[in-house]
């Protein structure tokens, strides 16, 4: 492998100490992960239900009766995507219930169980994962095979419909978790279980078995996982092999398709890859230019891809991952590091489409964001990776979990009215208001295993250098050169202070330190001989380093005004507020209702006072600036010879984005129009 790529630290060498990131990684392991747990055993009172521990032991039942030389009868079989067979308030206990990719949730959840534990042994959490670990051992199959629908609904049929179901994507879940698992545990129980299945799956596809790749992607990130974890390569060419069938005629999505459709007697459709974008699967991937689709799809497979170009050392693949980097974060994302412009298919729209309202902007794509812009930065460390996966972390994956980790949002738009939410058809998927769980629930579950594994989008190293991405204060264990480095990295955000120690360990080497376009500052208090140099928005400090070296500094975070390119129609004339790696937003608790009328000056940012408030149960920096309000007097015509509009004084308030909504349902917009003058 090319010795100047980046990998992550084991996650037990990044402790997280700042103030921020530590409340929510400890709200996680206290309250989430818990409440989690609750919600897959469907015990959480007017919840939608999970069904993941029933789904799993009635296949557990199953497969114990097949092992005995029953034959067993599935209760249900109408292979649809989403059946809630049967009368759910009497369910049958041997019935699969819910989506066909349910089996993911849990194995989410099991993963970032597994991160808690490597940060901190905590025995009864650890026997209740291994509660989750042994029922999933005793529904796999004798064979390998391992997904509680087919299982339960004719397993006859597994693997005939790639498209839609989720085997795939339920074995890559399940790999992840795996390989956690172990690196937390030192057990083997999961990991064996997901080789097995890995076995099975390849022993169906692959060069010398059946075209086929996922339908909805992650298994490739995930074989590759597998692979860097046990070394074994028939993982990593796997995944290779499902990278390089995607897209390729004639379609394996299209001749599945014909199949199914020779079978209920309708004719065949054509072969050919191109109808498949939605699946990513339109044209080899080697030769995609631009996101498209299903967002959390697209976003995981960039993620196996960029995968496949470090470990393969591929640049024909590192060229097409940078490509869909351009076209996702220069012409597709949200300013709240969302993507997803439209709700039709939880998908990309057309470049600079990205409406407020009407935003998908799902929790699990910011996170694939997230997955993808970590893999680049192992790639190349360039600040512009670093910065789009601060965003996508600060803003809209943590807008999905409500301050108390109890409720969660699955779209995040940027602008909310919750009347319009009751009336309009078109904005049926937003919720205004989080939700305690989801009969699709795929969002929360991956909140809790991103921010529980925070350190490994901290810093990664090579040999010879140790990269810091983020500014979020932590321990770190590093090793340069083969020696290891302790380090402490302090944070201040408040205060505007930073720096980093070495607290014990010599090593020669460098550390790189992001500089964020947010922070002003007049450069580094350096103690002792260390030369600097900047490379793609990085300060590179080497020296042979010594305990008591340190790296200090003081900033600012000023407030700015953003505005989009002025090809994004939706935000013409309008700005946002950042501050620091955080996004803005106003809402009607503070503001009053009509936050259409709200109308500011960008320079207002200047005059912003920077206050804490209580924003329900947790105490947060707060914007207030001056601003003003059009008065829209009720029985206004609709259409009048123009006038200057009438407008009052205003003072704004904003709040962060990711913690909108938790004092009640009511208004909120990111996007402020500009005051006429
Ligand atoms: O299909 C599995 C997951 O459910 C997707 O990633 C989400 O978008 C939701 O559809
Ligand atoms: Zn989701």
């Amino acid at each position: 492998m090319n010795e100047a790529y980046s990998a992550p630290l084991p996650l037990r060498s990044v402790r997280v100490t700042d103030d921020f990131w530590g409340r929510e990684m400890e709200l996680i392991r206290s309250a989430v992960i818990p409440y989690q747990w609750e919600a897959l055993n469907d015990r959480i009172p007017g919840a939608a239900k999970s069904w993941w521990t029933h789904n799993m032991r009635a296949a557990a039942r199953a497969v114990a009766a097949k092992k005995a030389g029953k034959i067993y009868t599935p209760v249900d079989r109408t292979g649809d995507i989403a059946r809630q067979p049967q009368d759910e308030a009497r369910p049958h206990p041997d019935a699969f219930y819910g989506w066909v990719f349910q089996d993911s949730d849990g194995y989410k959840w099991l993963e970032a169980v597994a991160y808690q534990l490597s940060l901190r042994p905590d025995e009864a959490l650890k026997a209740q994962a291994q509660q989750a670990v042994d029922m999933i051992c005793a529904a796999q199959e004798e064979d390998g095979y391992l997904d509680t629908y087919y299982t339960l609904n004719g397993r006859e049929n597994a693997f005939t419909y790639l498209k839609d179901h989720h085997e795939l994507y339920c074995f890559g879940h399940l790999t992840e978790a795996a390989v956690a698992w172990k690196q937390a545990t030192g057990q083997d129980d999961l990991l064996n279980a997901a080789r097995r299945f890995a076995a099975c799956i390849a022993r169906r596809f692959g060069p010398k078995g059946e075209r086929g790749c996922p339908g909805h992607e992650i298994a490739e990130m995930a074989l590759m996982r597998l692979y860097e974890e046990t070394g074994e390569e028939e993982w990593r060419d796997l995944s290779r092999f499902f990278l390089d069938v995607r897209g390729t005629d004639p379609s394996t999505f299209a001749l599945e398709e014909n199949r199914r459709r020779q079978v209920q007697g309708q004719p065949p459709l054509p072969v050919t890859a191109d109808r498949y974008s939605y699946y990513q699967a339109h044209r080899p991937v080697r030769q995609m230019k631009e996101a498209v689709g299903h967002a959390v799809r697209q976003m995981y497979l960039c993620s196996g891809m960029a995968d496949e170009a470090r470990l393969m050392d591929d640049p024909e693949m590192k060229a097409a991952c940078e490509r869909l980097w351009h076209s996702t974060a220069q012409e597709k994302m949200y300013v709240t590091g969302g993507v997803g412009g439209t709700h039709v298919g939880e998908a990309f729209s057309r470049p600079y489409d990205l409406p407020a309202d009407t935003a998908y902007s799902e929790t699990c794509a910011a996170i694939g964001l997230a997955f993808f812009a970590r893999r680049m930065l192992q790639l190349e460390p360039r600040a512009e990776y670093a910065e789009v996966m601060e965003r996508a972390l600060y803003n809209t994956v943590l807008s999905g979990m409500a301050l108390d980790g109890k409720s969660f949002f699955y779209v995040n738009p940027l602008e909310v009215d919750p009347a319009a939410c009751e009336s309009d058809e078109r904005l049926r998927h937003v919720k205004p208001i989080r939700q305690k769980w989801f009969g699709c629930a795929c969002c929360p579950p991956n909140i809790a295993r991103i921010v529980s594994s925070l350190g490994q989008y901290i810093a990664t190293q090579n040999r010879d250098t140790l990269y810091i991405h983020l500014l979020i204060g932590s321990e770190i264990d590093a090793v340069l050169n083969g020696a290891p480095l302790k380090l402490r990295l302090d944070v201040d955000m408040g205060a505007g202070k930073a720096s980093l120690t070495v607290a014990e360990g010599s090593a020669q080497g460098a550390i790189a330190l992001r500089e964020p376009s947010w922070m002003r500052f007049n450069g580094y208090q350096l103690c002792g001989g260390i030369s600097v140099r900047s490379s793609q928005g990085y300060s590179i400090f080497t020296k042979a380093w010594q305990p008591g070296d340190s790296i200090e500094w003081a900033f600012t975070m000023p407030v700015q005004a953003l505005a989009a390119s002025p090809l994004v129609k939706e935000a013409m004339d309008q700005v946002c507020f950042v501050r620091g790696p955080f996004v803005y937003c106003a809402e009607e608790k503070d503001n009053g209702k009509g936050l259409h009328l709200l109308r500011v000056r960008p320079e207002a940012a200047k005059e912003a006072a920077v206050t804490e408030a209580d924003l329900g149960g947790v105490s947060l920096p707060i914007l207030t600036l001056p601003g003003k309000r059009v008065k829209a007097a009720a029985n206004a015509p609709l259409y009048a010879p123009w006038q200057p509009p009438q407008e009052e004084d205003a003072a704004i308030t904003l709040v962060p984005y990711f913690a909108w909504n938790n004092r009640g349902m009511g208004e909120m917009r990111v996007w402020l129009p500009v005051e006429q003058r």
